[in-house]
């Protein structure tokens, strides 16, 4: 294979999501070969090269097909309008971008932002937020970084920055009053379209994304349980396919298996509980293929 055959993927060099994406790629069963320091990285198991950049670059990189793919905050790709598509949301990096006032400044809906002095380093998705809700004559102070201290310096009535535990709103005595947009980490791709046997390796890369994904977001469940009960056992696992039962030692008892959207587990077992199942035990799924 040569290096014409290969498609490269941009993701943030060092910071938040640098680990996460690396993380999710590595889980993807790619093997990457890492060496500290280096701007570029190579996968043995699959013709995939990982070029590391700042994460504000790495959406124009992608637009100017430099690169065939990138990972990057769904904020920075907004902020920066790069033409790119985005191919999956990727489920970590969570914040809001949200507009928060001091505690004490008697704001307490964005209607009253008007002719008020907003810091933030997002100034294009917040003038088009501002334009979208009818809210006039808002002067916005472009800043790169420790945006929260302005409204004590003087400098702003308000931010605009991203939140993700608030604890450093809390910590400057801000409340948020709107949230602007949510974001995650995503996978982009130029909105272009690429050749077919990059794109063929596209699709196969995120067949087992998502696979890594959906198995994050997935327990794998172990009950026994009355056999009488099966029928509402079976009823309380929702949207899964058929369960894996299997008898016990026990005359009229059975072992159920299944897998379970983690955000639903403590639901779903109050609801096994009542219908009598016991040792209902959990383990982690490493990957899920349909
Ligand atoms: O050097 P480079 O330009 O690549 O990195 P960067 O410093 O611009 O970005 P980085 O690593 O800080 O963040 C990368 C991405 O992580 C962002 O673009 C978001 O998509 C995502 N992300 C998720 C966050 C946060 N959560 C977050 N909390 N990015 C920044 N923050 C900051 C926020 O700006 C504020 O200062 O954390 C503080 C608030 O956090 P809480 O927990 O106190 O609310
Ligand atoms: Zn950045």
């Amino acid at each position: 294979m040569t290096d014409q055959d290969r498609i490269k993927i941009a993701v943030q060099k060092k910071g938040r999501l640098s680990g996460k994406s690396l993380e999710l790629l590595g889980s993807s069963g790619l093997d990457l070969e890492l060496h500290l320091g280096r701007l570029f990285a190579r996968c043995r198991k699959f013709p995939l090269d990982i070029i590391f950049l700042r994460d504000d670059d790495i959406p124009g990189y992608v637009q100017d097909g430099n690169s065939d793919l990138g990972i990057v905050g769904r904020n920075v790709v907004e902020e920066t309008g790069a033409r790119v598509e985005r191919l999956e949301d990727l489920g970590f990096g969570r914040c809001e971008l949200a507009i928060a006032v001091p505690g004490k400044s008697g704001i307490d809906e964005s209607g009253q932002l008007a002719g008020k002095r907003i810091a933030t380093s997002y100034p294009r998705i917040l003038s088009s937020f501002l334009a979208g809700e009818g809210i006039l004559g808002v002067e916005i102070i472009e800043i790169n970084g420790s945006v929260e201290i302005t409204p004590a310096m003087d400098v702003a009535d308000a931010v605009c920055d991203l939140v993700s535990t608030g604890s450093t709103l809390k910590l400057h005595e801000l409340v948020p009053i709107e949230t602007v947009m949510s974001s995650e980490a995503v996978l982009i791709a130029g909105a272009g379209g690429m050749e077919s046997w990059k794109e063929d390796l596209v699709d196969r890369l995120r067949f087992r994304i998502r696979s890594c994904l959906r198995a994050r977001n997935t327990k794998y469940v172990m009950m026994n349980a009355p056999e009488a009960s099966l029928e509402k056992i079976r009823k309380a696992l929702p949207g899964m396919k058929s369960p894996t039962v299997l008898p016990l030692a026990r005359k009229g008892m059975i072992a159920v298996h299944s897998a379970v959207p983690e955000d639903e587990f403590w639901d779903i077992a109050e609801q096994l509980k009542v219908f009598g199942a016991t040792d209902i035990l959990v383990v982690p799924i490493e990957k899920l293929v349909f």
